[in-house]
């Protein structure tokens, strides 16, 4: 029995200094309506874990991020999370992708990977 705790012990021990995942998620809330999404511009770090929860306020809303193969349909007065890592730097543009009314085309943003 004794070996036994002994070794439970060392196992403990050596799971403990494992390094962690070192995957750092990075949470921003975003307001969806017509014709923005605020915030417009987010900036995270590269290898981030990005989870963004959209709240479409007014109307059913669409956001897609084409560089990160992201197309997901915002419905009115719900929370949608949309998640991804992001793995690569540069300037990403996002926009609505569900017709909203005139000012759809101009509703858009931008991600900056660092
Ligand atoms: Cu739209």
């Amino acid at each position: 029995m004794k070996v036994l705790k002994l070794a439970l012990a060392v196992l403990l021990v050596l799971a403990a200094g494992l390094p962690a995942p070192a995957q750092n998620v990075n949470e921003i809330k975003v307001t969806a309506k017509k014709y923005e999404f605020t915030p417009a511009e987010m900036k995270v770090k590269q290898g981030d874990h990005v989870r963004l929860t959209i709240t479409a306020t007014d109307h059913d809303h669409g956001f897609k991020l084409a560089a990160f193969n992201i197309d997901q349909l915002l419905k009115k007065g719900e929370t949608t999370t949309v998640e991804f890592t992001a793995d690569k730097t540069g300037t990403f543009p996002f926009e609505c992708s569900h017709y909203c009314g005139l000012g759809h085309k101009h509703m858009k943003g931008k991600l900056i990977v660092e």
